[in-house]
């Protein structure tokens, strides 16, 4: 079911429990702003989701709300895990489902790293 990507943080969403270590996901890279995992239903060869560590729904919560150095980090660390996978070349791309509209899922941030086949001019 999509969400509002202005709802209350609930602690017991699915990514939360990742974070935690309550559940288990493939983990390809963790520093102290995010953490990152393949999806469980990848949509492209390559298909990566990188979450923060902090409680932020969505990217409109996170872009008001985050502070600076985790907005820093955050970035960072979505960069790093692109260029640890080898994906610079021939090319990713990355999208932040949010809200209702955007079929946003998962009511913690999610950036989604999509590679390893042409990906066309844009995710529809
Ligand atoms: P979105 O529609 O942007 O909220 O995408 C949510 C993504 O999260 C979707 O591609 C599937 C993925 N996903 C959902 N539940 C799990 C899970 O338990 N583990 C992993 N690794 N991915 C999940």
């Amino acid at each position: 079911m999509p969400i509002d990507a202005t709802q209350p943080y609930d602690d017991g969403n699915i990514f939360a429990r990742i974070l935690r270590g309550e559940l288990p996901a493939k983990r390809v890279y963790e520093d102290d702003f995010a953490l990152a995992f393949h999806d469980i239903n990848p949509q492209a060869p390559t298909h990566i989701l990188v979450i923060p560590k902090g409680a932020y729904v969505s990217w409109d919560d996170f872009s008001a709300r985050a502070g600076d150095a985790e907005i820093a980090g955050f970035v960072r660390a979505v960069g790093q895990v692109a260029r640890a996978a080898g994906l610079v070349e021939p090319g990713y791309r990355l999208l932040a489902n949010t809200g209702l509209d955007s079929h946003q899922e998962v009511p913690h941030l999610h950036v989604h790293i999509f590679a390893g086949r042409p990906l066309g001019p844009m995710l529809a």
